[in-house]
């Protein structure tokens, strides 16, 4: 019987240090996303944007860019609760780029003024990027 009972308080002190250390796992995830890496990309000459990907769709839902100019965007989901998995556009010639939970740096060449269409892989979303 004792054996059992101290048998059950490891089971149950195993279990703690488990979920603690899940919890101390993903708070350091999310410190890891929380540094914006568009810093080091406007750095080096690009201009850059960042479009939210959330459970209902893309934020903001237009951007603009500089003609001209390559550019970087990140696609930063911080919601896991989003079924965007992935972003695609004819307009752009992105035939798949996935989006996982975090920083996602879609690169965009020197661009001509018009407009620019992409949406998510299930095409539920959409978003536009404008260019001038
Ligand atoms: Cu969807």
């Amino acid at each position: 019987m004792k054996i059992n009972k101290n048998k059950l308080l490891f089971l149950v002190a195993a279990f703690g240090i488990l979920c603690i250390g899940a919890i101390l796992v993903a708070f350091i995830q999310d410190d890891s996303s929380s540094v914006d890496p568009l810093i080091a990309e406007k750095a080096a000459g690009y201009q850059v944007a960042t479009v939210q990907v959330k459970e209902d769709g893309f934020e903001p839902k237009q951007i603009e860019l500089q003609a001209g100019v390559p550019a970087k965007i990140n696609f930063k989901k911080s919601s896991r609760f989003t079924c965007i998995k992935s972003m695609i556009s004819k307009d752009l010639g992105i035939i798949d780029a996935p989006l996982a939970t975090g920083n996602n740096i879609v690169a965009l060449p020197e661009l001509k003024p018009g407009t620019y269409r992409y949406h998510c892989g299930m095409y539920m979303f959409d978003g536009v990027i404008t260019v001038k």
